[in-house]
C-alpha cells in the first residue's frame, strides 16, 4: 500500500518549469530581484489585492524583518499565540522583544480577542496573531483593541494564502501580513515568503532589510541580513500560480470527503466552516477527546503510522514550552491552547490526495473508536 505523508508539494509539470527558467541560462541573472522576482511580485499584488508585496527567501525571515521594520522599543512586549509553529514566537524573540502568550478560541484555535486586554501593560507595543490552519482570526475584534491601545498588528498569515474574509484578501489585515511559500504550503516557491501591506513608507525599509540594509549604490541604512528570493524560487511561484485554483479545488474535495466521514463523530472536534471566509483548505486538524472517542490523539497517530499514513501533531508542544525558553512561561495560563495542543492531529491534505486516500485514512481513524 502506498504511504501517505501529511502533505506533498504541489508542482508544475517538469517541462513547464524548464520553460520558465530557460531565459536564466541566457541572462545568467540568478537572484537579487531579477525579472522573475519582479514578475511574481506584480502577479501577487494583483492576486492578493494589496498595493505592496515584498518577496522573501522564506516566510520566517519575512516575519522577522517586518517586526524589525516596526522599530519597536527594545524591551517591548508582543502579544501572540503559543498555538503555532516555532517561527512565530522565534521571530518576536529574535527581535529582542518579549512574547506574551494569549489563549486561543476553542472553536477556531486563533487568538481570542476577549483575552488580549488583560495582557496589555505599558510595555505592550504590538500584537502578532496567527491565522492558524488558514482560519481567519477575529480581525475586527483585534483591530478595535489595537486602535484603542495604539498597538501595531502583524498577522502571521503563513497558512492563509488565498483566503478571503468578507471578500477581503487575508493580505489586507493589520499593519502587515506575512505569508509562507514553503514547499508544504498551498502555494509554494520551494522556499519562500512575503510581507504584504498598504503603507508606502514600509517599502524602502523592507526592501533594504532583506538586502543587507542597502538602500542605494552608496547607502547602507540598516544592519540588514540577506533574505532575497532567488529567480529559481520566483519561477516556481510563477508556474504554481497558474495552477493555484485547481490545487485549491482538489484540496476542497479532499476536505469535503473528510467532513463526510468525520463530522458529527462523537469525540472528534473539527474546525467548523468559518462564516464569511473563502477557504484555501490548507490544513485539516482533528481534535480527539479520549473520554468520548475511546482513543487518544497519540493512539490514533500510531494506528495511522502503522498503516503507512503520516499525520502530524501540528501544533504540539506549545511554543511557550520550548526548551529554549527555560520555563520562562507558564502554559497553564493558556489552558485552551494547552488542551487543544495535547489532543490535535493534522491529517494528510494536499492537491494529489484522492478521495480513496481520504476514505482509507478515515477508516483507520474510525477503527480506533471504542
Ligand atoms: N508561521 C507559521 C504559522 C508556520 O506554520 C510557518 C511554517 C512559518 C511561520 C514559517 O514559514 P517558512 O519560513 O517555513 O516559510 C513544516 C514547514 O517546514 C514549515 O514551513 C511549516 N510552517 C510547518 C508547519 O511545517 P516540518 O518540519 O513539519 O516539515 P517536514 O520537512 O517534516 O515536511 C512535512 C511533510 O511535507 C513531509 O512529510 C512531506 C512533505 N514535504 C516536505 C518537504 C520539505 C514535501 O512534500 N516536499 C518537501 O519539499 O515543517
Amino acid at each position: 500500500m502506498n504511504s501517505i505523508l501529511v502533505t506533498r508539494s504541489s508542482m508544475p509539470d517538469y517541462e513547464e518549469y524548464c520553460e520558465e527558467i530557460k531565459d536564466l541560462w541566457d541572462s545568467h541573472w540568478l537572484t537579487n530581484m531579477g525579472v522573475k522576482h519582479q514578475q511574481l511580485q506584480k502577479e501577487l499584488e494583483e492576486l492578493l489585492d494589496v498595493p505592496h508585496v515584498i518577496l522573501y527567501t522564506n516566510g520566517h525571515l519575512a516575519l522577522e524583518n517586518v517586526i524589525a521594520a516596526l522599530d519597536l522599543p527594545k524591551d517591548g512586549e508582543v502579544i501572540t499565540t503559543p498555538f503555532t509553529f516555532a517561527s512565530t514566537t522565534h521571530a518576536i524573540v529574535r527581535n529582542g522583544l518579549k512574547p506574551v502568550f494569549c489563549d486561543i478560541d476553542p472553536i477556531s484555535f486563533t487568538m481570542d480577542p476577549a483575552k488580549i486586554e488583560s495582557l496589555i501593560t505599558d510595555k505592550t507595543c504590538a500584537i502578532v496573531p496567527v491565522h492558524v490552519y488558514g482560519n481567519i482570526c477575529d480581525v475586527d475584534g483585534i483591530r478595535q483593541i489595537a486602535d484603542r491601545h495604539n498597538l501595531k498588528v502583524i498577522y502571521d498569515a503563513a497558512h492563509a494564502f488565498g483566503v478571503k474574509y468578507k471578500g477581503i484578501s487575508a493580505a489586507c489585515f493589520g499593519d502587515a501580513s506575512m505569508f509562507s511559500f514553503h514547499a508544504t504550503k498551498v502555494f509554494n516557491t520551494i522556499e519562500g515568503g512575503a510581507v504584504c501591506f498598504h503603507d508606502d513608507s514600509f517599502v524602502r525599509t523592507l526592501n533594504a532589510l532583506k538586502n543587507f540594509g542597502i538602500n542605494g549604490p552608496d547607502e547602507v541604512e540598516y544592519a540588514g541580513g540577506n533574505a532575497k528570493m532567488s529567480e529559481f524560487q520566483a519561477a516556481m511561484g510563477i508556474c504554481n500560480l497558474r495552477h493555484l485554483d485547481d490545487a485549491i479545488e482538489c484540496r476542497k474535495k479532499a476536505v469535503e470527503r473528510y467532513r463526510s466521514h468525520l463530522e458529527g463523530v462523537a469525540g472528534i472536534q473539527l474546525n467548523p466552516i468559518q462564516k464569511g471566509v473563502t477557504s484555501n483548505y490548507a490544513y485539516f486538524p482533528a481534535v480527539f477527546d479520549e473520554t468520548v472517542f475511546g482513543a487518544t490523539r497519540n493512539e490514533v497517530m500510531d494506528a495511522l503510522a502503522q498503516n503507512g499514513i503520516g499525520a502530524r501533531k501540528y501544533f504540539y508542544p506549545l511554543t511557550s514550552t520550548f526548551a529554549c525558553f527555560n520555563n520562562a512561561y507558564d502554559a497553564s495560563e493558556t489552558p485552551i491552547a494547552l488542551n487543544i495542543s495535547r489532543r490535535v492531529l493534522t491529517l494528510p491534505l494536499y492537491e494529489e490526495l484522492s478521495t480513496d486516500d481520504v476514505d482509507r485514512i478515515c477508516k483507520v481513524i474510525l477503527d480506533c473508536k471504542k
